[in-house]
Parts: structure tokens; C-alpha cells; sequence
């Protein structure tokens, strides 16, 4: 990859227009951080982007004050199908606030307790999936069936609506419509410019339409109930005024509402866990940790109850989720804007308005982490080492005023599966997986599968 240095910026510039295309732009983000350094600057089609990834550099991108979210290219592509809903929505746009205030109720502790009920019986439903998988000796796909789980649960605790993965031989249709919209508003970032690129394009609009019909399904079975008494997030949307100015969200923006929350409410999530399984399967003696853990607090039970008290006590098993995260954030990268113009490290000139982008798997490997940031190590989270660490080191919901509404919704959800399934399942790495990622702006573990048998070692 060529170099040229631009000693005046203190930054590599890495021209990739020759390099061509990549299934995975945050493997070769991530392999130019590790050769070039924290901080340099993407040149593709003439077009510069600056990305950083040391903990000095993001503390103070961190910075409220001098640096707020950018809608970037990405987001930019992605506003083409989830418009002005939360995640999409510019800073000063006044629906951001607005439906900010209104929703934020929905992700207090409070409001957790009121999923909980609901995360447990889609819990059950891929347990009785994997139950019959166990049974038979045949694999599962993982990344497949997290994605039926958290796509049922968002749509049930959040709008009511089943999507009944489970019943499906093939997942859900607004899965593979999604990922098809999410790799549009990915590859578009590096297309030839030179190329006619109308066949994508028309099919991603094809894509967002049929989403924006799902969508439609779920408003109308709603509507057609004329039950306004629901709180979630559907109810909040179609009734709740805003605290402060008594205002209600527009049909227009409700739909880009609900897109962005069937869309940013699972697709996330079940990276993760995917992630997590195989980190477990690749660790034992981590795996024998949380097994001892979900032991301690459930004993030999079969048919498991766990309450939303539980959920919190499983500590180790958050570890964990959040190893899992600083290693592979399934939404790998965010990008902060100068509010005015500034020198970033003392040394960067940015101009106001700049869009920079945050490596954050990289971030994530920063030397605060020791000398080992490869290695997957959960005592990383335990409470000690998380006080004697920076806030900024790590990023995976992203930061300030604009990080993830989701985050305790993920986590409670994410915590109590892994829980559940590692009290239940000897999980059998039956291909000696490799991990290979696949990435539509986030993260999975491609083609990853196991072969499950009963516990037989619970005291
Ligand atoms: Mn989520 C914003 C990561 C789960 C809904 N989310 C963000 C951002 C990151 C992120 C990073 C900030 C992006 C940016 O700065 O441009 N989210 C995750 C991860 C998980 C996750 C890694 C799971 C693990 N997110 C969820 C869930 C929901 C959700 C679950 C909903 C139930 N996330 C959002 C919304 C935003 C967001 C909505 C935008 C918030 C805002 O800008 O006001």
C-alpha cells in the first residue's frame, strides 16, 4: 500500500484507490492502524478521512465540548432507509431531542424489568430450537439463530409484534433485507466512481420498501387492537408527548423510529453473542467459570426460571459479554465531528465540521490494555481493573449524549442467554471453527456452527 507522508499533518495519508475493494473494512482499518499508527488519514477516490484509534486521541474526541457524533458517509448511506430516526438523525435536527426525551423512559432500569418477561419466552423458544438440535446431533447455525432471538425480542418487547423466527425454516425476510440495505450503505463508501452502480442502487430501494412495509405491518397490527395502553416503545411513540413541550412525534418520523429500532435493537446484539460463544468455546476455562457461575445461582434445574434479580448476579457472565466487546464491537467504528476548528493531540489540524472516524476494535487494543490486548481475558472487566482504567478505553456503545439507547437492553438480554445456555449445553466446537468475519457495516462470525449435548456435570 503506498504512503505519503504529509509531514506538515504529523499523519500517514494511505492512498487505497488502487487497492481496491474488501469484504472486511475493519480488518484492513484495523492492519493500517497497526502499520501506519493511531492516527492517519484514508485517501480513496480523492476523497481524505481521518481515523484514530489510541486512547490519547479518542479521550479527546470524547470531549463533549470540542467534538459531537458525525453523521458521516456511512450514516449518511444508512439515513437513505432509517431517515430522521434516532440513530441517523443529525445533532440539530429538532426530531433527534424530541424523540430522545420521549423514548428514554423505555431504556431505564424500570423498563428492563418490564422486557424481562418477554426476553425469557423468546429465550425458550430458542432453547426448545436447540433442544431438538441436541437431540438429533445436527448443528446449529449461531449467528443464525441469535439473530432469530433478538430480532423476536425487539419486535415483541418493543412493538409487540412476533416475528416468529423460530417458526421459520429460514429466517425472518426483513433479515436478509436488511443486511442487503447495510452492505448497500457499506460498499457504497468505496465505489468506483467511474462505474454505473443503478442495478445496486434500485435494489436497495427495493429492499427498503419491503422494510418499510414490515414496518407498516407492525404499526397497522397496533392500530387495528386500538389499544393505546401499551408503554413500550411503539406505545411511546404513538402517544407520549414530550415532557418539555407537549409535542408528539409525526407519523413520518415514527415509521424511521421504528425501522431504526427493528434494525439498531437486534442486529448488534446478536453479534455479540455470537462472538461470545465462540469465545467461550475457544476458552474452557473461562467457559468452566461461567458454568460454575450459572451452577451457583440455578443448581441442577432443568426448567429454568431466571428472574431480572438473576440477570444482575450474573457478573462473570457480563465479563464476558464485555470481553467479548472490546475484542469484536459488533458496530465497529463511530465517527465525531470538530465543532470548531482544532488541533487534535496538540499536533492534527481538523477544521470545523471534520468528520473523524474511531477504529474501535483498535481502541480496544490500545497498550492500556497490557501487553496481551489479543488475548481474551474477562478478569479485564472484573470491578478493580475497571476503576484503575479510563472510561475511554473502551467504546463499544459508542460515546456522550449520542451513545446507545440500547445498552442495558443488549446487555440484560445478552447476559441472560449466555447464562441459560451455558447452564444447559455442552457445546461442541464440531468444526474446529476459524474465526472469519462477515461484515455489513457490523460484525459476525461467518459460517459459525456448533453441535450441542446435555450438561451432564452440574452438581
Ligand atoms: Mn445501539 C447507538 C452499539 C444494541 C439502539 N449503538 C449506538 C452506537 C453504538 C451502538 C456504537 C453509537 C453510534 C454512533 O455514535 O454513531 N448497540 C450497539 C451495540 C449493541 C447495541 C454494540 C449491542 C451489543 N442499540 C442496541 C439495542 C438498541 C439500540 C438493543 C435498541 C433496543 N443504538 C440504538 C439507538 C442508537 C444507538 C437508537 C442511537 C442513539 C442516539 O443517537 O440517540
Amino acid at each position: 500500500v503506498p504512503v505519503i507522508d504529509v509531514p506538515s499533518l504529523g499523519v500517514p495519508v494511505v492512498d487505497l484507490s488502487a487497492a481496491g475493494l474488501t469484504d472486511t473494512p475493519v480488518l484492513r482499518l484495523m492492519e493500517l492502524a497497526r502499520r501506519h499508527g493511531p492516527a492517519f488519514v484514508q485517501r480513496l477516490h480523492g476523497h481524505d478521512t481521518l481515523f484514530v484509534s489510541s486512547l490519547d486521541l479518542v479521550t479527546e474526541l470524547a470531549d463533549e465540548r470540542r467534538f459531537t457524533k458525525a453523521v458521516g458517509p456511512a450514516l449518511e448511506n444508512v439515513r437513505e432507509f432509517t431517515g430522521d430516526g434516532l440513530f441517523t438523525a443529525y445533532n440539530d435536527e429538532p426530531n433527534w431531542a424530541r424523540a430522545h426525551d420521549i423514548l428514554m423512559p423505555a431504556f431505564a432500569l424500570g423498563s428492563m424489568r418490564t422486557y424481562h418477561p418477554v426476553m425469557l419466552e423468546v429465550a425458550r423458544r430458542l432453547i426448545a430450537s436447540w433442544d431438538r438440535h441436541a437431540a438429533d446431533g445436527t448443528p446449529v447455525d449461531v449467528p443464525e439463530d441469535m439473530t432469530r432471538m433478538t430480532l423476536d425480542t425487539i419486535g415483541l418487547a418493543g412493538f409487540g409484534f412476533d416475528f416468529g423466527s423460530f417458526r421459520r425454516d429460514e429466517p425472518h425476510p426483513f433479515v436478509a433485507s436488511m443486511v442487503r440495505c447495510l452492505d448497500w450503505a457499506m460498499t457504497r463508501l468505496s465505489r468506483d466512481p467511474g462505474l454505473d452502480h443503478r442495478e445496486r442502487d434500485e435494489a436497495m430501494r427495493a429492499d427498503a420498501d419491503y422494510l418499510a412495509s414490515v414496518v407498516d405491518e407492525v404499526i397497522a397490527a397496533r392500530t387495528a387492537t386500538g389499544s393505546t395502553e401499551q408503554r413500550d416503545l411503539l406505545g411511546l411513540m404513538l402517544t407520549a408527548t414530550h415532557p418539555g413541550d407537549g409535542t408528539t412525534l409525526d407519523l413520518a418520523n415514527i415509521r424511521n423510529q421504528v425501522i431504526t429500532f427493528l434494525i439498531a435493537g437486534h442486529e448488534t446484539t446478536s453479534g455479540t453473542l455470537a462472538f461470545a460463544l465462540h469465545n467461550l468455546v475457544k476458552h474452557p476455562a473461562v467457559l468452566r467459570q461461567v458454568q460454575r457461575e450459572v451452577d451457583e445461582l440455578w443448581g441442577s434445574r432443568a426448567e429454568l426460571a431466571p428472574t431480572f434479580e438473576d440477570v444482575g448476579r450474573l457478573r462473570y457472565t457480563r465479563q464476558v459479554l464485555n470481553e467479548t466487546l472490546r475484542l469484536w464491537p459488533a458496530a465497529p467504528g463511530f465517527g465525531r465531528e470538530a465543532r470548531q476548528a482544532t488541533l487534535l493531540g496538540g499536533r492534527i489540524p481538523v477544521h470545523a465540521g471534520q468528520v473523524i472516524g474511531v477504529v474501535i476494535p483498535m481502541l480496544h487494543r490500545d497498550p492500556a490494555w497490557g501487553d496481551n490486548p489479543e488475548l481474551f481475558d474477562p478478569a479485564r472487566f472484573a470491578p478493580e481493573a475497571e476503576a484503575a482504567r479510563s472510561p475511554h478505553a473502551f467504546k463499544p456503545f459508542g460515546t456522550g449524549e449520542r451513545a446507545c439507547i440500547g445498552r442495558q437492553f443488549a446487555l440484560h438480554e445478552a447476559t441472560m442467554l449466555l447464562g441459560m445456555l451455558v447452564h444447559r449445553y455442552r457445546l461442541i466446537d464440531h468444526t474446529d471453527y476459524r474465526l472469519a468475519l462477515k461484515q455489513s457495516l457490523t460484525i459476525k462470525p461467518n459460517g459459525f456452527t456448533l453441535t450441542l449435548l446435555p450438561r451432564t456435570d452440574r452438581t
